[in-house]
Formats: C-alpha cells, sequence, structure tokens
C-alpha cells in the first residue's frame, strides 16, 4: 500500500458519534434560544444524527442522554436508528439535574440520594442491554462549593463504592468511560477533576473502566495531547468529548477554536494506532449549537475531525523519528508543521467521491432541503435537557 492508499483507507474507517442532544435546543444559564424545526423526541433526533452520517459518511452512530432521550421501548428506538442507517452509541448518565443532587450524586453525604444515583446508573446499564451499546458515559457534577462543605476524602471514597457497584453490573463486552471536569457547577472543589483521578479509580476498577477526554473540561494551556499519549501508552483511553472552548465548558464546535490543538492531539492518536475503531476509542462530539444551526453545524463539526486526521496522517512518521533521533529540533518541528498545513480538502472531496458521497457535505445537505422540510413539519422542538 502507499502511503496515500493508507491515509485514504484509514479516512475511510474513521468513526466519529454524534450526540442527540447536539440536535436539540440549548442555550446558556442566561437564555436557549429555541430554533424552528427541532427534534420533538429522540427519534426525531436520530433522523437529524442519521442526515449528518449520509452526506459524511462517517458518523454512524448516535449517543443518547438519559433522561433525556426516554423512550418506552428502547429496542425499538435502536430499530428506528437501523432503519434510518444508523445505530445508537454510548449511554451517557445523568445524575446532575434533579433537587436530591444538590449536594452530590454518589458522593453525596446522604446514603438514600447515593442510592438513587446509583439506581439511575444501573438503570443505564439495563438500557445498554436493550439497545445494544457498549459504552457508559459517567459524568458527575459532584463537587463542593465552600471549603469544609464537606470531607474531600469521604468523597472519594463514596464515588469508589459506587463505581465499583456499577462496574460490577457491566456485561461482558460494556464498558464504563469516566469523564473529568475541572470545575463547574461545583468551584471549590469536584470529585472528578482531571484525568488524573479518572485514571486512578479506572486502574482500581479494571480492565473495563477507561477515561474520557472531554476536551473542554481543563484549565486554560493545558497539554491535551499529553494527556492523549499518556492514556493511550497505559490502555485507559476510552474516548473523547470533542468541542472547542475559548474560556471554559463553552461546547462550541470541535476545530473552530483551536484546530492545531485538535491536529496535535489527532498526530497522539496515529502515532498511538488508535484511529481504526478496531482500537476501541470511541471519538465522539459532546457539543451544543446555540446560536447557529444544528445539523449544518453538526456536519462542519464532523469535517473539522476529519480534516485534522487527515493532517495527521500525513505527518512523516519516519522522517520525524529520524529528526527526534538526531536531536534535530527544528526539522522536526517543520515535519509536524508541513503536514499541518496541508491543504487536506481537496484530498477529502476526492475521497468522498470514492465514497459515493457529494464532495461537499454542507453544500449538499442545504440542497436536500431537509432544513427546510423539518421546520415545516415540526413544530415544538425539545430543549436538549438543560438551561430551559
Ligand atoms: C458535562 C458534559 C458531560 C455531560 C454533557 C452534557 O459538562 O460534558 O459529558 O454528559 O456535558
Ligand atoms: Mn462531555
Ligand atoms: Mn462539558
Amino acid at each position: 500500500m502507499t502511503d496515500l492508499e493508507r491515509v485514504r483507507s484509514a479516512l475511510r474507517e474513521q468513526r466519529i458519534e454524534t450526540p442527540s442532544w447536539a440536535y436539540a435546543n440549548s442555550g446558556t444559564r442566561f437564555k436557549v434560544f429555541t430554533q424552528p424545526g427541532v427534534p420533538r423526541t429522540a427519534y426525531e433526533k436520530i433522523d437529524d444524527a442519521a442526515q449528518v452520517h449520509k452526506f459524511t459518511g462517517v458518523a454512524p452512530t448516535v449517543a443518547l442522554h438519559i433522561p433525556w432521550d426516554r423512550v418506552d421501548d428502547y429496542a425499538d428506538l435502536a430499530d428506528h436508528a437501523r432503519a434510518q442507517g444508523v445505530g445508537l452509541g454510548a449511554i451517557n448518565s445523568n445524575v446532575f439535574q434533579d433537587d436530591d443532587y444538590k449536594l452530590g450524586s454518589v458522593t453525596n453525604p446522604d446514603p438514600g440520594i447515593r442510592r438513587k444515583a446509583i439506581g439511575h446508573l444501573l438503570e443505564c446499564v439495563d438500557i445498554m442491554d436493550q439497545t445494544g451499546s457498549a459504552d457508559l458515559k459517567l459524568w458527575f457534577s459532584d463537587g463542593l462549593n465552600y471549603p469544609g462543605q464537606d470531607n474531600l476524602r469521604a468523597r472519594q471514597d463514596r464515588m469508589a463504592e459506587a463505581l465499583h457497584e456499577v462496574y460490577d453490573r457491566l456485561g461482558e463486552h460494556q464498558r464504563m468511560l469516566l469523564e473529568y471536569k475541572l470545575f463547574e457547577p461545583a468551584f471549590y472543589a469536584t470529585d472528578v477533576p482531571d484525568w488524573g483521578t479518572a485514571y486512578a479509580h479506572c486502574l482500581e476498577l479494571g480492565p473495563k473502566a477507561q477515561v474520557v477526554i472531554d476536551t473542554g473540561h481543563h484549565a486554560p494551556g493545558t497539554n491535551i495531547e499529553f494527556i492523549v499519549a499518556f492514556l493511550l501508552r497505559a490502555g485507559k483511553l476510552g474516548a473523547f468529548d470533542f468541542n472547542s472552548r475559548f474560556y471554559a465548558d463553552d461546547d462550541l464546535m470541535v476545530g473552530a477554536a483551536d484546530p492545531f490543538q485538535l491536529f496535535r492531539i489527532m498526530h497522539e492518536i496515529v502515532l498511538g494506532d488508535a484511529l481504526s475503531p478496531s482500537a476501541g476509542i470511541a471519538f465522539m462530539l459532546d457539543q451544543c449549537h446555540n446560536i447557529e444551526p444544528k445539523i449544518p453545524a453538526i456536519i462542519r463539526s464532523v469535517l473539522n475531525v476529519q480534516e485534522a486526521t487527515a493532517k495527521a496522517l500525513l505527518v512523516d512518521t519516519d522522517a520525524l523519528a529520524t529528526a527526534q533521533r538526531d536531536g534535530d529540533v527544528l526539522a522536526a518541528n517543520a515535519i509536524l508543521m508541513d503536514a499541518y498545513n496541508t491543504d487536506v480538502r481537496p484530498l477529502l472531496a476526492e475521497l468522498r467521491a470514492d465514497m459515493g458521497l457529494d464532495p461537499d457535505p454542507s453544500a449538499a445537505y442545504k440542497r436536500s432541503g431537509y432544513g427546510e422540510r423539518i421546520v415545516r413539519e415540526r413544530v415544538g422542538g425539545e430543549a436538549a435537557g438543560w438551561g430551559a
């Protein structure tokens, strides 16, 4: 296989999962701007996700968030997805939107509330059994606003206990993905604030527990590609929640704020041989499109990930290794920058044509008339679940 064939075949194989909640209305703490035509049900969110896959060819699964996507019959929802040409992906749990969780969910000092939160996580595994999903994604808003509010160490014990109980419930082909976040909604201390804490819990749990890197969940200036390299080496990188940030957890389109960072992350993925679906890393988006049209924004995001990946695949890794061995700092850096500065859009357009797709997914979606149709047909779209 020539180098270019290797690049093409890796791109053809790439899989990006889109989040159901990105298709629905969303907003900030200050305002939810509703958009006409947004989905009213989980079924309609899947219909929209199917459009993204139809035009990009690399987004065949949709992540669900429970209870935002609660339905009576999850097997039926999975059938619906299949009929639309997509599948259901990770199940995201939600133990952050109930009044009971004001002081925490699984780390709450009240054992009754901890039981309720663990009950929800176990219910999510039941749902996975019905949807055929392999991944349970856990994010805990648990934390403290004030020093002295609770015992930091006891909360780690409670976290470990809850994670063990859920871990033990996982089926043979299921895994648990633990997401960390530096701050928000808790401002003084978060119970899983960083990759080190998530990693330590996952290590204690066993091979079915891995870490999720949400790119928006770090302090400014954090070297995320280092975290990628470290976790890959340890076999503990399970997934990404991709998005962009300028300040905090902005949830903007991936690759919009810092495409170079996205390239550096994908470079570590390529070096670690972790791009292929067989490597088991779930590449998911976790975004909200508050002011821009949603389906076009998600198509744009998928293309941004593809472009960063194509550039990462173009890095001349042999030449890079030689320059590194020689201690040739400038040559090594230039090799990386050459790949980053390559315009990969013609390559991707050609690849899409080979795959029987329109070379320009955004334009093709626009021409399809789907956007106008949903505005006509759907009245009273749903809020994604927060801020409403
Ligand atoms: C938390 C988070 C987590 C949630 C999602 C809606 O900030 O990143 O992944 O499930 O947002
Ligand atoms: Mn996330
Ligand atoms: Mn987030």
